[in-house]
């Protein structure tokens, strides 16, 4: 049950919060403390992972008496899921597991996370509370093009929409014509995609003489990939929509670990409730950094049954700043970058979300880029190449001098040398889902 007056304070009249959304900063904290205590002893009980790290480390479910606590207490890694693949990790037996999920497994392993009932049913509702804060309500259609399967992004994102009273269209990933007949025909209100994703769709729109800003969308909620604000601009103005962010990770559950809730636009307010999140020092992880400052994002785990995960290192870059739309809790700001997407180029730190802020206020130049990383033969030094797509409506000549901006642009707030190569528009790769930008030619040491 909510207060009248906290919901009315905090969202559209006409949507009824979760009693954990409205309840203060003190209360969140108590309620996290006590889910933290069950959670470390439950995973030092089931899970022989757990019980030899925190052995290693001295720690024991008893010494954690206080939130601060939980820096005594090791972390995990993609690594350790990959050493206990498959179900190495899994606390509770192999018939309470209700479903499984994974990762894609391109370098490595893959990493298998699994849900008991209860899992599944609070992920729904977390994914459901993210999409009621980004504006999608009971009786909407929802066109869902994040991908089914293995990947959380589809099935988390179905149930959510399912579990918030919505009428759900699983179209998946991919086939972007039909895609577009499918919106033109079932009018749905809001999409559910990643953000590239919904940029090819708009772009396709655009080639088949549609303008993207004429049909029944109203709301996008994005997630699954860096995305930044310059992207929300032009996904908002060519498709007139209101599109906020949605956050999540397999390993810590799938899509609505966070949420951006519409009247605020102001980065995902992570669902403290379940989750406790802290930032540390990428360089280095036993310095615990405080709220505003930027860093690693590691989350602990507080009601999950078949994967309890403590203290799990996303390698996702940002910072925890105070809750607003959702007071008691905490926002993340856009995530920058991923520790392991970072491109250090002769010395210096880039990312993708960087040149994707700055390519998109050149008006010249569209958001379809790909980063090339070469060393030419007979050089020590790494080369970046920019390739970029000029708009449709811009000439070639006119797209040189646009070149040039970006180029210095790149030089001066990012502080690298490039090259900027601005190609036909429509020439380079389009997203399916999760896009790739960065193509690392160099010689492999
Ligand atoms: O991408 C879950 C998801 C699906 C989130 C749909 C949102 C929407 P994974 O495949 O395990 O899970 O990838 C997780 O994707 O560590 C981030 O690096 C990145 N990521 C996810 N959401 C965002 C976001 C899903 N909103 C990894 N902004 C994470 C930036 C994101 N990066």
């Amino acid at each position: 049950m909510t207060t009248p007056t906290a919901e009315s304070a905090l969202a559209p009249s006409d949507a009824v919060l979760d009693r954990e959304e409205t309840i203060s900063r003190d209360e969140l904290e108590a309620l996290q403390l006590s889910r933290l205590q069950h959670t470390v002893a439950y995973a030092y009980d089931r899970v022989p992972l757990y019980k030899r790290k925190f052995d290693e480390a001295g720690v024991h479910p008893t010494d954690l008496r206080e939130l601060s606590d939980l820096g005594k207490f090791p972390f995990t890694t993609k690594e350790d899921l990959r050493l206990e693949y498959p179900f190495g990790m899994f606390a509770v037996p192999q018939r309470e597991v209700a479903r499984i999920h994974a990762s894609s497994g391109t370098t490595g392993r893959a990493t298998v996370v699994g849900y008991t009932k209860k899992d599944l049913a609070d992920w729904a509702k977390l994914v459901a509370r993210s999409l009621r804060a980004s504006g999608v309500r009971p009786g909407m259609k929802v066109h869902n093009a994040y991908g089914y399967g293995l990947f959380t992004g589809g099935m988390g994102a179905h149930a959510g929409a399912e579990a918030l009273g919505c009428t759900v269209i699983p179209i998946s990933g991919g086939q972007t014509e039909r895609q577009i007949t499918l919106i033109q025909d079932f009018k749905p209100d809001a999409i559910l995609a990643t953000p590239t994703y919904l940029l090819t769709i708009a772009d396709a729109m655009m080639k088949q003489g549609i303008d993207p800003a004429s049909t029944s969308l109203k709301y996008a909620v994005l997630g699954a990939e860096p995305w930044t604000e310059e992207m929300r601009h032009e996904l908002e103005t060519t498709m007139n929509i209101k599109a906020c962010d949605i956050y999540g990770l397999s390993e810590v559950m799938g899509p609505g670990v966070a949420g951006e809730a519409v009247e605020t636009q102001d980065g995902s307010h992570i669902w403290e409730d379940h989750f406790r999140p802290e930032i540390i020092d990428a360089f280095d992880p036993t310095v615990v950094l405080g709220d505003g400052e930027p860093g690693e994002l590691v989350f602990t785990s507080l009601t999950k049954e078949a994967l309890p995960i403590i203290r799990y290192r996303t390698k996702d870059l940002t910072r925890l700043l105070p809750g607003t739309a959702r007071p008691a809790h905490r926002r993340m700001g856009r995530i920058t970058g991923r520790s392991d997407d970072m491109i250090i180029l002769r010395g210096v730190n880039l990312f993708p979300s960087q040149i994707e802020e700055i390519a998109l206020r050149i008006p010249e130049l569209s958001p379809h880029f790909q980063l090339e990383l070469t060393r030419p033969e007979g050089q020590r030094m790494d080369q970046l190449t920019v390739k970029i797509e000029r708009r449709e409506s811009v000439t070639v000549e006119g797209s040189a001098t646009a070149a040039k901006v970006l180029q210095q642009q790149i030089k001066i707030h990012v502080g690298s040398s490039c090259t900027v190569d601005v190609v036909e528009p429509g020439s380079l790769e389009r997203s399916n889902g999760k896009l790739r930008r960065i193509y690392d030619m160099r010689p492999k040491a």
